[in-house]
């Protein structure tokens, strides 16, 4: 009697655990549909284009904008506008940018560019 006791408990145990990892699942997927950038630019502040994103909007090339919740912070970026965005390690695009993004381009780790939690200012220029 003892021993079907426990095995039961084991069991219910189990099925927990596996509806709280489709629980999770769900939820990352969720935030990361909300998450979609809807704006000219968008960073992210993990890889994947995960936690705090910040928005931008350029309405003309050749504008600089600063970074601000995620100055020095981001870790991948979506760029849906149709121009190319520069990213500068300086606030205010002084000095030479050290990446720039393509038109209708994403990546998903700025590590492979030299330029992860370093970005503090963008700017949008002519492809
Ligand atoms: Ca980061
Ligand atoms: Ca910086």
């Amino acid at each position: 009697m003892k021993r079907t006791t426990v095995r039961r408990a084991g069991v219910v145990a189990l099925a927990l655990t596996s509806v709280m990892g489709l629980g999770a699942t769900a939820q990352a997927d969720a935030q990361r549909l909300a998450s979609s950038c809807g704006a000219s630019f968008c960073l992210y502040e993990h890889d994947d284009y995960a936690g705090v994103e910040q928005e931008f909007l350029f309405t003309s090339n050749n504008t600089c904008a600063n970074v601000t919740t995620l100055n020095n912070k981001a870790s991948s970026m979506r760029n849906p506008s149709a121009g190319r965005i520069q990213f500068y390690n300086s606030a205010n695009c002084s000095g030479s940018y050290g990446y720039a993004a393509a038109p209708r381009s994403a990546d998903s780790d700025l590590t492979n560019n030299g330029f992860d939690n370093l970005t503090s200012s963008i700017k949008r220029v002519s492809p």
